[in-house]
């Protein structure tokens, strides 16, 4: 086959599978090219124990075609990773996607040379094409701290975003994880089922809702399959994403024990739709301090030991100022005699020796299993390690020396005619990541079109840019959300990454409005430029 399609899409997961799909239906030729051996993206390599989606099953899934959202079952109020991967392996087969995919297939550099896209593999492959849509997901760069001695370590040691198909036996063995963000409180107590002894190495203490997850009963499923028009037009008007309406009740106004219920109730509901329970809850502080506290009091309601009660209850950010986990018995774990919590905030890992952890007090913790689960280097990341040059030969990595900044999260000045799905600067990872997807999949299969027809190549300006950087700030800025210390949205979990808030807290409708308004007016945030044929 030709190495040439007009457009190559990198990633299979949801974003690059849509994206093919969607812009065959434009009439384009398209190729994807993907790292891994199979299509899933973050739900082919997160296989650790545990790993289940946060948002529904019913809506955590694709819009685009209602034939597709009838013929699947999701078992589960949310579902697990097997079956979201099973989901997808069925879309790529359903339509047909998995011709114009090469899976194992790890793209080293991208270069546009004035006239399309260079694109070499590390197998030694080529590929030219017009247009380079990444489709890398936010969350796929893993993040594993650099902490000496690692090298040295006896046992086995994973990170949670790379764990071995094969699994792992933690069965009767010494196990430890280090992280406590949405991936440790989701593996946390299925490994405490089998391990012989796990131990938690806590950083920063989080704040978790009970999932309640269960079986999806039929009648359920069918209410939600009878009801999808009216859920997707929820989720497209909704700040997230999540078909959720937001309650309009001014909690603070409320006597005590109004608010108390009002907050009972949310809990045991569960679930990301907590937050929409709490009006206000990221841009009032009296407001989150108030529900910050119920659910601190449910830490402490829940743990055994008071003083191990304390160390997991958070008291240095804000409630959802951090990505907000969603557990199952997450805080029960802790009353089971075979695990251990250690504050690694007040006495900090200093290294791993062959034997196991050992703290900056000397203590050390023995283990046969160490389980990273510290998270990624969230959004810029994974675009960053694709080698992308743009005019001039200039490095994505230059251009975001000071921190990443795009166009809508959509594209980046002096990279002309690349577009990335749920970019920096996108609504992405506030939101329920197949309602962005589909969003950015359709503009951008949109903007190509037009290109097409009209022979141009398009890079967002400079001073769209800039605007659009600062519009970003501001949103942030507007929320509670930048008061979190060390949040990757800001990519502070990552030494040496510059500090700028990533996503786009302005909400996904207003988002959408946009994106709408810009391809409406003609592309005004963009350079429009005729192309000089080669031939
Ligand atoms: P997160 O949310 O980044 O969590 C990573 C956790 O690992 C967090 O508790 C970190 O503590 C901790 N961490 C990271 N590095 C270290 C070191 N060096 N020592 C101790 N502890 C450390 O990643 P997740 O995988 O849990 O979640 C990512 C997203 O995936 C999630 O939000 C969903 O959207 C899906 P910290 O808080 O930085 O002090």
């Amino acid at each position: 086959m030709a190495n040439d399609p007009d457009v190559v899409v990198i990633g299979a997961g949801f974003a690059g599978l849509y994206a093919i799909h969607r812009l065959r239906e434009r009439g384009l030729s398209v190729h994807g090219l993907e790292a891994a051996e199979g299509v899933g993206g973050t739900w082919y390599w997160n296989r650790y124990p545990g790993a289940r989606c946060d948002s529904e099953s019913y809506y955590y899934c694709y819009a685009f075609s209602s034939e597709l959202e009838q013929e699947w079952d999701w078992s589960e109020r949310y579902p697990g990773q097997a079956e979201i991967l099973s989901y997808l392996e069925h879309v790529a087969d359903r339509f047909d996607l998995r011709r114009d995919i090469s899976f194992s297939t790890t793209v080293v550099s991208a270069a546009h040379d004035g006239d399309g896209w260079v694109i070499d593999t590390e197998d030694g492959g080529r590929w030219t094409c017009r247009w380079l849509v990444t489709a890398v997901g936010c969350l796929s760069s893993a993040n594993v701290p650099d902490i000496p001695g690692l090298e040295s370590f006896a046992g086995e040691w994973h990170h949670t975003g790379q764990w071995p198909h094969e699994g792992v036996d933690v069965a009767g063995r010494r196990v430890g994880v280090v992280g406590t963000g949405s991936t440790g409180i989701q593996a946390i107590p299925v490994l405490a089922e089998s391990a012989g002894h796990l131990t938690v190495f806590q950083r920063t203490a989080n704040f978790s809702i009970p999932a309640r997850n269960a079986p999806l009963a039929p009648e359920e499923a069918a209410g939600y399959k009878a009801d999808y028009a009216a859920i997707r037009e929820l989720q497209q008007a909704s700040t997230n994403g999540h078909p959720f309406v937001v309650s309009d009740v001014d909690t603070l106004a409320l006597p005590d024990d109004e608010r108390r219920a009002l907050l009972e109730r949310a809990w045991e509901r569960g679930g990301l739709r907590f937050r929409a329970a709490v009006r206000d809850v990221l841009t009032d502080p009296a407001v989150n301090e108030e529900t910050s506290d119920f659910l601190r009091s449910k830490i402490h309601e829940t743990v055994d030991d008071a003083t191990t009660a304390e160390a997991l209850t958070p008291r240095d950010h804000p409630f959802a100022t951090k990505r907000p986990p969603i557990d199952t018995r997450y805080f029960e774990t802790y009353n089971r005699a075979d695990v251990s919590l250690v504050d690694v905030r007040a006495d900090p890992i200093a290294t791993i020796t062959p034997r196991g952890v050992r703290l900056e007090s000397g203590a050390e913790h023995p283990l046969d299993v160490l389980v990273f689960a510290t998270g990624f280097d969230a959004l810029s990341g994974p675009l960053l390690r694709l080698g992308i040059r743009g005019t001039g030969g200039q490095s994505l990595a230059d251009a975001w020396a000071e921190g990443a900044t795009t166009y809508l999260g959509l594209g980046v000045a002096g990279f002309p005619d690349l577009f990335t799905i749920t970019g920096p600067g996108s609504p992405s990872v506030l939101t329920n990541m197949p309602t962005s997807i589909e969003q950015h999949v359709d503009w951008i299969a949109d903007l190509v079109a037009h290109l097409r027809a009209h022979d141009l190549e398009a890079e967002p300006t400079p001073e769209a840019q800039a605007q659009w950087a600062e519009h970003v700030r501001e949103a942030a800025d507007a929320t509670l959300l930048p008061q979190a210390a060390s949040s990757w949205y800001l990519g502070a979990n990552v030494p040496g990454k510059p500090r700028v808030f990533l996503p786009y807290a302005g909400g996904f409708a207003r988002y959408r409005e946009m994106c709408d308004a810009e391809a409406a007016a003609g592309y005004p945030g963009f350079a429009l430029r005729a192309r000089q044929q080669a031939a």
